[in-house]
């Protein structure tokens, strides 16, 4: 099949994540709810401020605003993690970072899969949060084997999902109605089930162990746990939440507000409690609920250098700690501490807190059309006024509250000390791969728009 019969990798993504939003809407209403709230404040924040919104539209995000979600699923062995890789790539999306979540007590640990490049996440930065169980935490040898058992037994990806995957790997991608098909059948995958595989006694043996490895383990598949969309002003969401019938989480996690975002904010509301169908044994009902299915939603900043990433860390730990030992409440303590935090987009370029893309500004490119000498250094050029910069956007995630967010879902009781390591190694064994290192991906987005920057001022640079 000639190459230019494939649907590009990216249109596929933005099919299925559509898909998924349709499917989580008809199955969760207060996603939809959600999401209208969402759509409501973003739409009045780019109308209230057209810098904003000129500053969305000149790093390309205006458009992608409106799709832009992440997802999250939990997965139970190695076998789905490699796969879930091959299903992911054919999509366009590649496993980005490793988070060790044992240290919140929770007994995963994760990537997130999603576009790399610019052009890509431009399209649509479709992201999923993948969890993978880590079975060697679950302490009671006899329940860990029958934890394996009733894993190693279930198939979570249709035969046509299995086989349009190797497909596009042998072929180099999809056609048209064969990524139709593969949308659909992936989508299998991802959603609930009120049936669960296992009876009412095993789920409580399960639950006992950990809320988490009886979400993972009494189901067919990884259900989708929650889709979230990014606003442009999670404070104002969060204040309308109650009126639309949606009871948010106390806190946001995260950085405070601020005049230049960094990172990521984000806030929840509560899991839905639901009916489950347990298999039927001798003794008792096999009606019970089950609580897994959550809302989100976020607010996207700029992505941190490694300094940055470091000072945003000794910051929000101060804050933790504080608001332990002080009477005042978390936001205002939280505030505090990042007064430390350059608040403005050139302390944050000159002090290497951040990441930054380049571009020339038209008086660059007249000045180099007219054989004007230039400046050879970025600062220079940036002083000149020849060359502007723009933030680019964190896409990833946050462990701390990531771990915030998956206890909000599991209630007080469920910390869980674990002794163990973060396992990456035994991670990207699973995974076939090796996850990409985030601060790298900004970096060479970084590195690129300058040399792109030099070649359109006709700077010769190495
Ligand atoms: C994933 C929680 C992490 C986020 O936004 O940090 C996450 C989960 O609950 O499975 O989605
Ligand atoms: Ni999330």
């Amino acid at each position: 099949m000639p190459a230019s019969a494939h649907v590009a990798p990216d249109e596929i993504r933005d099919l299925f994540s559509r898909a998924l939003s349709e499917m989580y809407r008809a199955e969760v209403p207060q996603y939809g709810a959600l999401l209208d709230l969402v759509a409501q404040v973003n739409a009045g924040a780019l109308a209230e401020d057209p810098a904003l919104r000129s500053a969305l539209a000149c790093r390309g995000e205006l458009d992608r605003l409106s799709v832009e979600r992440h997802g999250a699923i939990r997965l139970g062995t190695a076998a789905e993690l490699f796969t879930i890789r091959r299903l992911f790539a054919v999509m366009g999306m590649h496993p980005v970072g490793y988070y060790d979540l044992s240290v919140a007590g929770v007994p995963v640990h994760s990537t997130a899969f999603r576009p790399v490049e610019d052009a890509a996440l431009g399209r649509n930065p479709f992201r999923v949060f993948t969890s993978v169980l880590r079975l060697e935490l679950i302490e009671d040898a006899a329940l860990r084997a029958e934890v394996a058992r009733i894993l190693s037994a279930r198939r979570i990806f249709t035969p046509r999902a299995l086989a349009l995957t190797q497909g596009a790997e042998t072929a180099g991608g999809l056609d048209h109605a064969q990524a139709e098909e593969f949308v659909r059948e992936a989508l299998e995958t991802f959603r609930w089930h009120r049936d669960a595989t296992v009876t009412l006694s095993t789920y409580k043996a399960l639950h006992d162990a950990h809320r988490l490895v009886a979400d993972i383990a009494s189901f067919k598949g990884p259900h989708i746990n929650h889709l979230t969309p990014r606003t442009l002003d999670i404070d104002a969401v969060q204040a309308g939440m109650p009126k639309h019938g949606i009871a948010p989480k106390a806190v946001i996690e995260g950085p405070p507000r601020r005049k230049c975002a960094i990172l990521l904010r984000q806030t929840s509301f509560k899991a839905l409690d639901e009916p489950i169908v347990f298999k039927a044994e001798e003794h008792g009902s096999g009606d019970g609920t089950h609580t897994a299915r959550f809302g989100e939603i976020e607010q996207r900043g700029v992505a941190l250098t490694r300094k940055g990433r470091k000072l945003y860390d000794t910051l929000l730990a101060t804050a933790r700690r504080d608001a332990q030992s002080m009477a005042s409440d978390y936001d205002t303590v939280l505030a505090e501490a990042f007064q430390a935090f350059p608040d403005n987009w050139r302390d944050l370029r000159e002090q290497g807190l951040a990441f930054f893309r380049y571009s020339p500004t038209e008086a660059g490119l007249a000045a180099a059309a007219s054989g004007q000498m230039l400046a050879p250094t970025v600062d220079g050029l940036v002083a000149q006024g020849y060359l502007r910069f723009d933030p680019i956007i964190y896409e990833d995630f946050l462990p701390v509250s990531a771990a915030g967010i998956f206890q909000s879902n599991l209630g007080t009781d469920e910390q869980r000390n674990y002794r163990a390591r973060s396992n990456r190694e035994a991670f990207e064994d699973a995974l076939g791969a090796k996850v990409h290192d985030e601060l790298e991906l900004y970096a060479q987005a970084e590195a690129l728009s300058l040399h792109q920057a030099w070649a359109q001022l006709g700077i010769g640079h190495g």
